[in-house]
């Protein structure tokens, strides 16, 4: 991928991404020749078919902290990055975004913390990402706006450029009146949103804590999912968010990824059963529920380890931010614990892995693991859950799902908890361990019917043709 210095790269662009991340990293070769790659994961192949081959941009920060790069093209985009100081990333990322609203965001599960230069820089770098945007997006373009870190982007973009079609989406929660109102600057994050025409989240009911917000903050008139403001109607809506599921199913069904799945299951001692977590190390994800709930089975007897394992796997994240660091030594001390009690020679009774594994690798887990553990105290979706059950075209395994996942309003066949009951836990998880090949058939095939029907295409057409109809 060649980088292009013509600053005119980008400009006119009828439809325009913007976003904290850009949708490639840097990776230098052994030999130290610096190139950009495509970032893996989804959103990045959900967007682009609305983005490249329409002489699109993609707006959003390289990665690294200092100078950006001139705009360059990939893949049939405009990549135009936007330069982040070392203190920006500090405050306006790892601060306002991760340490403030992510927290806060996901139910205070953290005591969020809240600093004046953090918001003050929150504040600038959400008008850089804005300034960006509106100088690249051509007359009357589609502009979609992504996640928490960019609130502010909608309105101050609307200021520069009454005629564009403005969309924003939510990943994460959207949280209720009582919650949000405790935000020193909660007026003008809903004031930043509200710059939108359309803006959607992952559940219902986060749509109408918006909605609700902004009629009781600011005295607007509110029909429905309608909001009216500043002559214009602003549309909030759920749009649930999915993987691209047939490419997954196809991963893990190729012949590599089976007789991985079947090596994994020889590599771990051959046990009976073969429980799996794989989350972000982040404190939402209620990895130490599924610790505690296996460690309690196996007091109980209820299982023996090595005959039944926990594979875990926490992939490193945001380990600059405190609330981080604390929880990593948290769940460090619980698997030691667990393993130096019902460990044996044998081997261990749960597996962690502190690091990031091909994405083959995941698949061929997903395909060895008898029981998915998805236990969150908070999340806007989960994909992980949705890749579990897309990785089963062989129909056996069973997910164990938190109600508190947006993933849970549509992976119905799920077994349901409550990450905070640890007794509901147990009892689910046992159960999903000794459910029945016929039962397990049964409740994996209506998985998958309902995500073929809702993947990752649907999700992004579904939200640019509602964005199309407010133009
Ligand atoms: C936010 C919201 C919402 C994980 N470990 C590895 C790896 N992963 C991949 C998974 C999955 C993705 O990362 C995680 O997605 P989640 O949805 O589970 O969680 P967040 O990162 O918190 O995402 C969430 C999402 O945005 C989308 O809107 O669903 O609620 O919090 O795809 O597979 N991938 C690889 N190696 C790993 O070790 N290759």
């Amino acid at each position: 991928m060649a980088e292009n210095t013509d600053q005119r790269v980008g400009a006119d662009s009828p439809v325009v991404v913007v976003a904290n991340r850009l949708p490639v990293d840097q990776v230098t070769d052994p030999d130290g020749t610096v190139r950009w790659q495509r970032s893996p994961g989804g959103l990045v192949t959900a967007l682009e078919p609305f983005v490249a081959g329409r002489g699109g941009a993609w707006v959003g920060w390289s990665g690294s902290a200092g100078e950006a790069p001139e705009p360059f093209e990939s893949g049939g985009m405009s990549l135009i990055p936007v330069p982040l100081t070392e203190e920006e990333v500090d405050r306006y990322y790892e601060g306002m975004s991760n340490a403030s609203l992510w927290p806060l965001y996901h139910d205070v599960v953290e005591k969020p913390e809240y600093h004046r230069h953090w918001w003050d820089t929150y504040v600038q770098v959400n008008k850089r990402f804005a300034e960006r945007a509106a100088a690249v997006a051509a007359e009357n373009a589609i502009v979609w706006v992504h996640d928490y870190q960019l609130q502010l982007v909608p309105a101050m973009l609307r200021q520069a450029r009454p005629d564009l079609t403005i969309g924003f989406f939510l990943h994460i929660p959207f949280p209720p009146y009582e919650l949000f109102t405790q935000l020193p600057w909660r007026s003008a994050i809903i004031e930043g949103l509200l710059g939108a025409d359309l803006v959607g989240f992952q559940r219902p009911s986060a749509a109408a804590n918006f909605v609700q917000l902004a009629r009781r903050l600011h005295d607007l008139d509110c029909r429905r999912n309608q909001i009216d403001y500043d002559g214009r109607v602003v549309i909030a809506r759920a749009f649930p968010i999915s993987i691209d599921v047939a490419a997954f199913d196809d991963l893990a069904r190729s012949p590599e990824v089976i007789a991985r799945a079947e090596e994994i299951r020889k590599e771990l001692g051959s046990p009976s059963k073969m429980i799996l977590g794989v989350d972000r190390l982040d404190y939402t994800k209620g990895i130490s529920v599924r610790l505690e709930a296996f460690q309690e089975l196996l007091e109980d007897g209820a299982l023996e380890a090595p005959d039944t394992v926990l594979v875990q796997v926490a992939t490193p994240s945001r380990e600059r931010v405190e609330h981080y660091v604390h929880m990593r030594e948290t769940i460090e001390q619980q698997v030691g614990h667990i393993n130096g009690v019902y460990g044996s020679i044998a081997g261990p009774a749960v597996h962690y892995f502190n690091q990031s594994m091909p994405r083959e690798e995941l698949a061929a887990l997903y395909r060895a693991a008898d029981v998915m553990l998805v236990t969150p105290y908070r999340d806007g979706m989960n994909l992980v859950a949705k890749e579990y059950v897309a990785a089963r075209g062989d129909l056996r395994g069973a997910l164990v799902l938190s109600e508190f996942a947006g993933a849970a309003a549509e992976l119905k066949q799920a077994f349901l908890v409550n990450p905070h009951d640890i007794a509901g836990v147990k009892n689910q998880l046992v159960r999903a361990l000794r459910i029945e090949p016929a039962e397990a058939a049964k409740r994996m095939r209506a998985m998958r019917r309902h995500l073929f029907k809702n993947d990752l295409e649907h999700w992004a057409g579904s939200f640019f043709d509602a964005l199309r109809r407010q133009a």
